[in-house]
């Protein structure tokens, strides 16, 4: 008989501290799985006796490695490079690449994590993994960027590939890096596949994925009003960010009647109180994906914008219904959440991965605010990058609106998963149900894929 132990969650928690020390954001991303998943697996001894949840906090692979290159001045300059493999039970390693100064392996560690689930989430035959650098593209020219990539790509090859390894975007890896990186994996192995996504519409590259994760959100959120009766028409939207998944988010409320209030940068913050219009929308597009600019530049550009600098825009006292976190980790504090449920907020949903603290999260669960879970809720992004494999596979090109529906159809998918796990009474707890449901995929094929 195989020996079983009764951990309790405080001494499995412990034993995940201890064995990833100076992990912070790590263990958080662990923290909120367990403590759904452990009351889950009490009764249930298979899971127990395969140490299922145990061998889930340790990722398959970890590789790390020097990124040397060249600035335009001739000055030599080294980053760190990684790849975090974590778990390959429902299909291989895919998840986005993030090139950022903030980047570090607890980061990349909590981002590959959280990626296991998100995956098995959308339904698609995808494992989770993170990777990235400490490199940070802003303020380089395209020159540095492309030799950063392809030093990068010289090594992170020989651990990818189509059916093994698919990396995408993330924070700091847009177009343009993922151009750079599929030139040189394509060089180096003299072969044209789709081990990367997020590719140019053609070479290769999916309709709606630039857009899909901020779409995908406010599908998600859509879903969860409509539970309630009710819909994003006319309602008061807070997001912060204005990259790839908080533009498209803007854009997809904005067609739905919301009035959307803000945007931010790393820098500070924009408020619009009649609502953003499209024409501030192409505006902040063309600043931010063309000249690379600073987000305050539109309030310069528009006498109805006022520009907060050096602040958060959930600092910010405005009254709103829904907040979409959209720009990064924590962002989103304890104090931030009180005052957003004092100025009546309803809802809010994680276009980022983690982006609210522990302790915001409790204020929000005490306040029965619906809380969207980003591994459900911004889930679109690599639920596209796993279509546009299955293009890539047979050689196909769907057209927009056939991506749309998907996008649409696995978004209502994911949101129908949470509310059934999570729904308690009149209440429905997104992040049990995101876990669960989760957890039971992942898990399922652990148990029958043996101790590997
Ligand atoms: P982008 O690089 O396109 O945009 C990031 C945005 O967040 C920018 O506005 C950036 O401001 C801001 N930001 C980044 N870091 C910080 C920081 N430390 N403090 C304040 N603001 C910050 O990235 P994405 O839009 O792709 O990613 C945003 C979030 O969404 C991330 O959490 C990412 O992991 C998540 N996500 C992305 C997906 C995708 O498909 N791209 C899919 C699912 C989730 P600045 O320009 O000043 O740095
Ligand atoms: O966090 C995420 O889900 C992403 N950055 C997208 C990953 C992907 O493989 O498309």
């Amino acid at each position: 008989m195989p020996k079983t132990t009764s951990e309790t969650i405080h001494e499995f928690t412990a034993h995940v501290k201890q064995t990833n020390p100076n992990e912070p954001e790590f263990l958080q991303a662990v923290k909120e799985v367990t403590e759904v998943v452990f009351p889950f697996i009490q009764d249930k001894p298979e899971y127990e006796k395969s140490s299922v949840l145990k061998r889930l906090t340790v990722p398959d692979r970890v590789i790390i490695f020097a990124v040397p290159w060249v600035d335009d001045d001739g000055t030599v300059h080294v980053n760190k490079g990684y790849r975090v493999q974590f778990n390959s039970a429902l299909g291989p390693y895919k998840g986005g690449l993030r090139f950022h100064s903030s980047v570090n392996l607890s980061i990349l560690k909590f981002l590959s994590f959280e990626q296991i689930f998100k995956n098995a989430l959308t339904g698609l035959p995808l494992g989770g993994a993170k990777g990235g650098s400490d490199f940070n593209p802003s303020g380089k020219s395209d020159a540095e960027v492309m030799r950063f990539c392809q030093s990068f790509m010289s090594e992170l090859y020989r651990h990818i590939g189509h059916e093994k390894d698919i990396p995408a975007g993330d924070i700091g890896v847009g177009s343009r890096e993922i151009g750079y990186l599929f030139g040189q994996y394509k060089r180096l192995q003299n072969e044209f596949n789709g081990v990367i996504t997020g590719k140019g519409l053609d070479w290769g590259g999916s309709e709606l994925r630039p857009e899909a994760t901020g779409y995908g959100l406010i599908y998600f959120v859509a879903e969860m009003l409509q539970k309630k009766e009710e819909s994003l028409d006319d309602k008061r939207v807070l997001i912060s960010g204005s990259g790839n998944v908080a533009q498209y988010a803007i854009e997809k409320a904005l067609e739905l009647g919301a009035r959307v209030l803000s945007a931010s940068d790393s820098s500070g913050y924009i408020i619009c109180e009649d609502g953003l219009s499209s024409k501030h929308l192409a505006a902040l597009m063309k600043l931010k994906n063309e000249k690379r600019g600073r987000i305050s530049e539109l309030a310069d550009e528009f006498d109805d914008i006022t520009y907060t600098d050096n602040a958060s825009v959930w600092s910010a006292t405005i009254e709103a219904d829904i907040a979409l976190p959209c720009a990064t980790q924590n962002e989103l504090d304890e104090d931030q959440a009180k005052s957003l449920v004092k100025n009546g907020l309803k809802l809010l949903a994680e276009g980022a991965n983690m982006p609210c603290t522990q302790e915001a999260i409790h204020i929000f669960r005490k306040d029965k605010i619906l809380f969207g879970p980003g591994k459900a809720a911004n889930a679109g992004g690599v639920a596209v990058s796993g279509l546009e494999m299955s293009q890539n596979a047979y050689n196909q090109s769907w057209g927009k609106e056939k991506v749309d529906e998907q996008l649409k159809k696995i978004m209502k998918n994911i949101h129908e998963q949470c509310y059934r796990q999570g729904k308690d009474g009149n209440h429905t707890d997104y992040i049990k149900g995101a876990n669960i449901a989760a957890f039971k995929k992942v898990a399922g094929a652990m148990l029958a894929q043996g101790i590997v």
